[in-house]
């Protein structure tokens, strides 16, 4: 299948996630649940539980048990998003095409908006529990093989609940607001972009193979490649933000600038910023084709992303 084609159908299918796991019902909170399906809907990539079911599927993980996963990871990203747009981070209007939460629902239903999702990711995971007994045979044929899979979750939620917290995303996004307005050394802002970005794609490689059975020593390959992709990742984003139209990214361009924010740009340019992402990115290309198997959409996704146009 060619590669655009095969991308439309697993973006479909993470989204399709994304909607199954997404709250049903509401009453007095469901000023909060449209919110949350707002930003949600909007259009986003579903880059990360691409990535998620991409590395799972390379590895031949054959269970459901990362569907609350992929729906999960992605409800975290959003929830980052409605924050970061905020009048007191960002303070932007437009976010995937649309007005942000803040100015379509009030700060106060935006706020709340971004910590449903954030919880509901973690109500949404813990449900893959109640998925082992029907899982897949060849995944339970047995009591052992049954706690092995039951091992599986509870790494994965592990991984869930580090990578977007004060050691990862979170401790990014602190550097990101203190250091804003000063200039940043390569040190500094290899610390933001290691952290508020490659933070949640490191997890979403490490959740598809632990789900899939990876050995930690595979498990530690694909947090660098992980690493990698998400760096090469901000970078590109640190380029369009300088070259990319409105239309095109479904926010204001040179926000960076606005917000007096220093990027991997200001420091080296755009073309030198373009070869440090293709480094970055060929090298997580050459760890997931280590792993000899099927790793020919990976790939391609990897280099996809910083080629990217939004
Ligand atoms: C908790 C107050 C509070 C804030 C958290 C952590 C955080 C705010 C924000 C980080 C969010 C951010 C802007 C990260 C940068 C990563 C990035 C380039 C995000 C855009 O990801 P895409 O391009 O977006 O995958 P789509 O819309 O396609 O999903």
């Amino acid at each position: 299948m060619r590669f655009e084609d095969e991308l439309k159908e697993r973006v479909l299918e993470a989204d399709q996630a994304v909607r199954d796991y997404m709250p049903a019902e509401a009453t007095f909170q469901k000023t909060v649940t449209d919110a949350m399906e707002y930003t949600m809907y909007a259009g986003g990539k579903r880059i990360r539980p691409v990535l998620m079911k991409a590395v799972f599927d390379m590895f031949g993980g054959n269970a459901s048990l990362i569907r609350p996963f992929m729906a999960a990871l992605e409800m975290i990203h959003t929830y980052s998003l409605i924050h970061d747009d905020l009048p007191a981070l960002d303070n932007d209007d437009y976010r995937r095409g649309r007005k942000t939460a803040h100015i379509v629902y009030g700060e106060a239903m935006a706020i709340l908006a971004g910590d449903s999702l954030l919880n509901y990711a973690y109500e949404t995971a813990a449900k893959s529990f109640s998925l082992v007994e029907k899982a897949a045979p060849e995944d339970t044929p047995g009591l052992l093989q049954e706690l092995m899979v039951r091992r599986r979750l509870e790494r994965a939620m592990k991984v869930l609940a580090c990578k977007p917290g004060i050691y990862g995303m979170i401790g990014g996004q602190v550097a990101d607001v203190e250091l804003t307005g000063t200039r940043l050394s390569l040190e500094q802002i290899t610390y933001i972009y290691q952290n508020k970005t490659s933070a949640l794609i490191e997890a979403a490689m490490m959740i598809g193979g632990i789900l899939a059975g990876v050995e930690d020593t595979g498990i530690e390959k694909l947090e660098k490649a992980g690493y990698n992709i998400g760096m090469a990742f901000q970078i590109q984003d640190d380029i369009l933000d300088e070259t990319a139209t409105f239309e095109e990214l479904g926010k204001p361009i040179h926000s960076d600038e606005k917000n007096e924010k220093v990027t991997h740009v200001t420091l080296y340019g755009i073309e030198q910023s373009a070869k440090e992402a293709e480094r970055l990115s060929e090298e997580a290309v050459s760890i997931v084709e280590g792993f000899g198997r099927d790793s020919g959409f990976l790939a391609e996704l990897i280099t996809w992303l910083i080629h990217r146009k939004n």
